[in-house]
């Protein structure tokens, strides 16, 4: 327990007696039954992953780990990253905690108040961009080429280490691969490091099973379901307005190989499914994070039997990252009372 992601998963990592150890308490999330949607999937078993239970609020946490301790161990005193808002703000956490100097090159408007805010917290060197994500990358790759600067997105290596873990702590709890892991896809990076999770999990015998793995893309946002890169992705989801990911070809690789799907939902779907999980399951999480959730709940509705099916939704990010989605959808407008309990009593409907 607390011992994070380097010390815990040592033997899985490329971790050698030169790299540093540390953690901020990543890993070990909690592994949810739902207790209310599950009688509607009508499948064994649903689970909820909850990955914004990692200390920056996000799964972005186990991958940077490791991305910051090999930079480290290179003896790299400076890291950068684009991001839609959940990696910069792991980055910077990661980044202040061993003294490096960070830098996140990030769209302008398109990143959740409190991603920004975390970012700005830990004192990282912030550029916004007039440009989308992929933009953002592009740049980032470009500088990461002209100066001694480690470039910590998931096309580092490390990083879709460090996110595998995920794989072995969910068979840890199942006693094996669930039947169908849901999943929301943005710059692909997590699907493909699910699926390298769960096959190394397969050949260390830790699982006689493998899982069939569901992706789900905005549906504005849907460039590994359209076949094409899109110029302006669009969706409410901000952390998944990607147009051109980085790990498209080794999405569908997991897609293939494990006979799964990789499809959209469109925003109306996420927010459903985003509302449900907070108010039927007491699960808040960011609006991408829905979109595992959403995609199960489309192809229960398309009437697809999740019977005898044991299903884990990965839940990305903590809901408290983009406060103006949740207040822009409920708008926190209270009603106020006098300070006694006549007034009170009298407003509330109590039983
Ligand atoms: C909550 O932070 O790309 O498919 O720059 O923040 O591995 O990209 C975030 C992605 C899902 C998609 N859920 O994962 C970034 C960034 C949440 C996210 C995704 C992201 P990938």
């Amino acid at each position: 327990m607390g011992k994070g992601i380097l010390e815990t998963y040592k033997k899985f990592l490329p971790i050698t007696s030169e790299t540093p150890i540390f953690t901020l308490g990543e890993g070990n999330t909690p592994l949810v039954e739902s207790r209310n949607i599950a009688k509607e999937v009508g499948c064994k078993s649903l689970f909820f992953k909850l990955e914004g239970c990692n200390p920056t609020g996000s799964f972005k946490d186990r991958g940077m780990v490791v991305a910051v301790a090999k930079a480290v161990e290179k003896g790299i005193t400076s890291i950068a990253c684009a991001s839609t808002g959940n990696t910069s703000a792991s980055a910077a956490a990661y980044g202040a905690h061993l003294g490096l100097r960070t830098t996140l090159i990030v769209p302008k408007g398109n990143v959740a108040r409190g991603k920004l805010t975390q970012a700005v917290a830990y004192g990282a060197h912030i550029a916004l961009i007039d440009g989308n994500f992929d933009r953002a990358l592009e740049i980032t790759r470009e500088l990461c080429e002209r100066h001694p600067v480690e470039l910590v997105n998931s096309l580092n290596p490390n990083r879709i280490e460090g996110q595998k873990t995920a794989s072995f702590e969910i068979i840890g709890e199942l006693g094996k691969a669930p039947d169908h892991l849901f999943i929301p896809v943005g710059n692909a990076g997590n699907i493909t490091a699910y699926w390298k999770g769960f096959v190394e999990a397969h050949q260390e015998g830790l699982s006689d099973t493998l899982p069939v793995m569901n992706g789900y893309q905005a549906s504005g946002a849907s460039p590994i379901v359209d076949g094409h890169v899109v110029e302006e992705p669009r969706t409410v989801a901000s952390a998944i307005r990607i147009g051109n990911p980085a790990s498209w070809e080794s999405a569908l690789k997991a897609q293939n190989e494990s006979n799964g799907v990789i499809d959209k939902v469109d925003d109306d779907e996420i927010l459903m499914a985003y509302r449900r999980l907070a108010a039927e399951e007491g699960v808040f999480c960011e609006p991408a994070s829905a979109a595992s959730l959403a995609g199960l709940l489309k192809r229960v509705n398309a009437g697809e039997s999740f019977k005898n099916k044991d299903v884990v939704c990965v839940i990305t990010g903590n809901g408290l990252k983009d406060p103006d989605i949740a207040n822009g959808i409920e708008p926190v407008s209270l009603d106020e009372y006098e300070a006694n309990v006549d007034s009170v009593e009298d407003a509330l409907s109590l039983p």
